[in-house]
């Protein structure tokens, strides 16, 4: 990752209308905010550097039932599969839910061999958009090739967007301090406010959320 956010052309990606088109369908509605999010740069591997990830990995809370999400990446150059293309499980959001309800009580499901759920590099051209449901583990992969991959982050979402109230689960230990950094930092980036205890609760309430709405479309 590379906290490289404002650039001309970042923006007129961010602006495009076509991208819009695409989670304005996906999600079932126009009104849409723009998340400002930074740049995946991801070199070749060669002796000293080594891929740090981020390997498969959920962005949000998997407490089930995992409400409706998807986020986006757009290829900012070609990328092979070998060359750190995105990676996830394709489907996977249809049967999520059973493979949770499968595991063992004290598992933590964000360390288990999550590649052997059949996770698969997702090769593209520059300018491709790649959007996924939040509900499917992704990542990065390590760029075996010659040259480094570069992309953008950029998601779409409606402002009143459901969140699932509690993160899996800090109560049975299954919340890892890595992942309740992640988790805040892409809420940061998403606009939601910081928090500061567990169980993760999103602190704005339905009058402040109203109050937030309003203030928008004046
Ligand atoms: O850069 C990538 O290919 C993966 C991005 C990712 O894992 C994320 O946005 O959470």
């Amino acid at each position: 990752m590379v906290q490289y956010f404002q650039h001309p052309p970042f923006t007129a990606i961010r602006n495009s209308r076509r991208l819009h088109k695409a989670f304005a369908q996906l999600w079932g509605t126009v009104d849409l905010w723009v998340r400002t999010d930074r740049v995946g740069f991801n070199v070749p591997e060669r002796p000293g550097w080594r891929f740090p990830g981020p390997d498969l990995h959920w962005d949000v809370s998997i407490a089930t039932p995992i409400p409706f999400g998807v986020e986006g990446i757009a290829y900012l150059t070609d990328r092979a599969a070998e060359q750190g293309a995105f990676t996830c499980v394709p489907g996977f959001h249809r049967r999520i839910e059973a493979w949770l309800a499968g595991l063992p009580t004290e598992a933590d499901p964000r360390t288990q061999g999550l590649h052997a759920l059949g996770a698969r590099p997702i090769p593209g051209r520059a300018g491709d958009l790649i959007v996924w449901h939040h509900a499917l583990p992704h990542g990065s992969r390590p760029n075996r090739a010659q040259r480094p991959r570069i992309v953008q982050y950029v998601s779409m979402y409606p402002a009143r967007t459901k969140h699932q109230l509690t993160w899996l689960f800090s109560i049975d230990q299954r919340l890892t301090v890595g992942a309740a950094n992640h988790v805040r930092s892409h809420q940061a980036l998403a606009g939601v406010r910081p928090l500061c205890c567990l169980p993760l609760v999103d602190q704005m309430d339905g009058a402040e959320r109203e109050r937030d709405h309003r203030e928008r479309d004046r």
